[in-house]
């Protein structure tokens, strides 16, 4: 069992720093330690060590941040500042994030809470946090100019509040949204119920969906982009760098997604039904719930999927909007299928010698892109599967379903082992004959145009 305890001797052995705060007055030496995390890896889940006792959450690619208790008050210490944060193996950002990563640590408490948190900015603008979802008084509501001022580089500002409502929450600054969202700066909040076995469930997975625009061969998002990004990623992580949902056969799997990109995502869970349980206004009702295997997450909401985990294997789960499982390298390639690019090249290469011709039968061929990248990016769709590339890239991950899974077992369990005959195969044999349907029409009275766009505005 993960105890706050071991977590951090143990975290602090994969890349947890507890660093005294760098401001030495005797004000600062009374606030709660910086806690600091270096690594983009999955931690396990944070089981509180005081306070009352809940179910904690698992946050993909990320971490729960530890609180002090002082006399009945969780008191947490979230410092904003530049970060440096591994996208996937072989591309960094350099974004800003909290307490050395974005999306900043997880907020667990626990309905009814007393809840201090203390926001040190280290960055060079003034910033705020909004409690997003959350019902508190207006004054910390984090509304830079509305509710409070904004605070500045090198300042600290406390945050109070009771942590009234159950259910799933964000934080993110709302002191200059535009830069600061596109520079990764949000996190996820969770309050459990009173009562733990209230809406329990043996798994329970939380990350936020955002969206950066870094040209490849770069390392800071563009912050003026409003729809065109070209990284879309779960917890500021793009396939192949997001961890797998790992889940034991038969669990209650709970997934909760919050929306912090500028466009809606339509999630989609192979292999099982889920039902929505949750919004950003609390649990649904239980006779409002219906089996659905995609949802669409408007910007802003939040959603928590619950399923039964009942069908062993590696399932994907992923956004349905095709070009969100892409990474940055070869978005504005034009559409080339059923163009004869032969001629064309050979008169190219005569100008240019390494010239390569691509997309005439798809873009699959971007999978075995294997020339040279600039530094710092990533192929557009990528991603191994034991049965070879799986051209993915972007908002896509696995729930990875195993038996006999031990509860607190978290660790990917490499490529699901197929039983023997359950795999599509290759089948060879003679093709019999096309059975041709009588037409009114005759076929060379039809006419196909094929028109795309140019461009890719609008995600
Ligand atoms: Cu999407």
């Amino acid at each position: 069992m993960v105890t706050r305890r071991n977590f951090l001797l143990g975290a602090s052995a994969a890349g947890v720093a507890l660093s005294a705060a760098t401001v030495s007055s005797v004000a600062m030496a009374a606030l709660p330690q910086i806690v600091s995390m270096e690594t983009p890896d999955t931690q396990p889940p944070l089981t509180p060590e005081n306070g009352r006792p809940y179910n904690p959450v698992v946050t993909l690619n990320g971490w729960t941040l530890p609180w002090r208790m002082n006399n009945g008050v969780k008191e947490f210490h979230l410092v904003a500042e530049p970060v440096v944060r591994e996208m996937a193996p072989g591309m960094k950002a350099h974004l800003w994030g909290y307490n050395g990563q974005s999306p900043g640590p997880t907020i667990e408490v626990v309905e009814g809470d007393r809840v201090r948190i203390f926001v040190t900015n280290r960055l060079p603008e003034f910033t705020s946090i909004h409690w997003h979802g959350q019902r508190l008084p207006n004054g910390m509501d984090g509304v830079k100019g509305l509710t409070q001022p904004g605070i500045n580089p090198g300042k600290t500002f406390v945050y109070e509040f009771e942590a009234k409502r159950p259910g799933t929450f964000m934080y993110h600054p709302h002191a200059d949204e535009m830069t600061q969202m596109a520079m990764g700066m949000m996190g996820f909040w969770v309050t459990h119920p009173k009562d733990p076995k209230f809406m329990a469930v043996d798994r329970d997975f939380v990350f936020l969906l955002n969206a950066f625009d870094i040209d490849p061969g770069s390392y800071t998002p563009k912050i003026t982009t409003m729809l065109d990004f070209n990284l879309w990623a779960f917890n500021s992580r793009v396939t192949p760098g997001i961890s797998p949902m790992v889940a034991g056969q038969g669990d209650r799997v709970r997934i909760r997604v919050g929306n912090l990109t500028m466009t809606n995502h339509p999630m989609h869970l192979h292999g099982h039904e889920f039902v929505v349980v949750g919004t950003d206004g609390g649990w649904t009702p239980p006779n409002s719930r219906w089996p659905e295997v995609t949802a669409d997450i408007a910007v802003g909401q939040m959603r928590a999927f619950e399923f039964i985990a009942n069908e062993p294997g590696d399932w994907a789960f992923h956004c349905h909007k095709s070009h969100h499982t892409m990474n940055a390298m070869g978005h504005d390639v034009p559409t080339m299928i059923g163009v004869d690019q032969s001629k064309l090249v050979d008169r190219i290469t005569s100008l240019i010698p390494d010239y390569m011709s691509m997309g005439e039968s798809g873009m699959a061929d971007m999978e075995k892109m294997e020339m040279p990248l600039p530094d710092n990016t990533l192929p557009m769709m990528s991603g191994q599967g034991q049965f070879g590339a799986t051209g993915m890239g972007g908002m896509f991950t696995t729930v990875k379903i195993r038996e006999g899974l031990a509860r607190n077992d978290y660790i990917d369990p490499g490529d699901y082992k197929h039983p023997a005959g359950t795999v599509a195969y290759e089948i060879n044999g003679k093709l019999p004959p096309v059975q041709r349907q009588t037409q009114t029409q005759s076929e060379d009275e039809v006419e196909f145009k094929v028109r795309k766009p140019m461009g890719h505005s609008g995600h």
